[in-house]
């Protein structure tokens, strides 16, 4: 049955969990229909919206970033926040089930009160799908979540997609294995707020303090994101849960540091401002593809350029001329 939007949004902003997912349902909607009333909803949710400290959390396949979510999720629930947690799930476009196993991993934290998971197929994250996690995010916002952490898939293009939303970014790295190995490109490094260096236990201590000692060593050579914040390279395990409250500590003070320098603010209206391009793009884009441009379909340029007969730069540029001229645009 339809949700009436005042419905959701009424339901949204009491923190009731099942309207939420529903809400979240609605705004990850391709359907033309959902989009209208996804727009709708957003827009009402608006005022209920920017009070979270937003949390990307990146590191390679295996890392350990679920297993750190939970651990931190349940040391800030202990401080009475309220933590979303929106999990990419790699596999899931070619594995349905893996979404429940990353489920399983955080089931200390699902049978919080205060907790709300929401795994997203990352088929609607990466590629040419429009993402919503932002969106998402802010619904989470307006039903009162304090911290919402968000798990990158840890390829391509979604760090930068994830820092480009959040107000700090963490690194997990694993010790060994050399930086190639890791994936680590410098470009994360530039992006990199707090490095956390997991799976310490008392047999890989000192290892572990090589590698944090390379790591200082490298990010000496990077331009820091935030003057005046040295980026911390803190040691513990999720799975253990420690050397969380640590990390806990320090994402108080870079948000401080942050808010204080009005540094804060500013990267959220310029994170606002890069999302609005998003959608400007994603939404012409979309019309495009389907609207009747006379015999310049899109599909026929598409297909010449498939074909290897003309290049695609000459073929977009005839194509999005021919589309401006057929509605006197030009
Ligand atoms: N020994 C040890 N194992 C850990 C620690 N943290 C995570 N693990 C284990 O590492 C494995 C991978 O952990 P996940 O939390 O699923 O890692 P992830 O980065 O989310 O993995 P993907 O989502 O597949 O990229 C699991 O078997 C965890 O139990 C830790 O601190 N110590
Ligand atoms: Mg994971």
């Amino acid at each position: 049955m339809k949700v009436s939007t005042e419905d959701l949004y009424q339901g949204v902003i009491s923190g009731n969990t099942r309207m939420l997912g529903k809400a979240i349902t609605l705004v990850e909607s391709k359907k033309p229909e959902h989009r209208q009333q996804s727009e709708a909803l957003l827009k009402k949710i608006m005022p209920h919206t920017g009070n979270s400290i937003r949390i990307g959390i990146t590191g390679v396949p295996g890392a350990g970033k679920s297993t750190f979510i939970e651990s931190f999720g349940l040391l800030a629930i202990k401080e009475d926040k309220k933590v979303a947690v929106l999990a990419i799930d790699p596999s899931s476009a070619l594995n349905k089930g893996s979404i429940l196993g990353d489920k399983t991993r955080m089931e200390e934290l699902a049978k919080e009160q205060n907790a709300f998971i929401r795994p997203s197929p990352s088929s609607g994250f990466l590629g040419g799908v429009a993402n919503t996690t932002f969106e998402s995010m802010l619904i989470c916002e307006a039903a009162g979540y304090d911290y919402i952490l968000i798990e990158t898939v840890g390829v391509g293009q979604s760090e930068v997609l994830v820092a480009d939303i959040t107000d700090v970014f963490l690194f997990l790295k694993i010790i060994g294995g050399g930086d190639e190995l890791q994936g680590i490109k410098r470009g994360i490094m530039e992006m990199v707020d707090l490095i956390f260096i997991n799976k310490v236990d008392e047999t890989n201590v000192q290892k572990a303090k090589n590698t944090k000692l390379e790591l200082m060593r490298a990010l000496h050579f990077i331009h820091p994101k935030e003057e005046n914040w040295k980026i911390p390279v803190l040691l513990g395990s999720a799975l253990e849960h420690r050397g969380l409250e640590a990390v806990y500590e320090q994402i108080e003070s870079f948000i401080q540091l942050k808010k204080s320098s009005g540094r804060f603010e500013e990267v959220r209206k310029q994170q606002a401002e890069k999302r609005f391009d998003y959608w400007v793009k994603e939404l012409i884009l979309q019309k495009t593809k389907s609207g009747n441009w006379g015999n310049q379909s899109y599909n026929q340029h598409k297909n010449s350029v498939a074909e290897l007969k003309s290049n695609p730069s000459t073929e977009a540029a005839e194509f999005v001329q021919q589309i401006f001229k057929s509605n006197h645009l030009l």
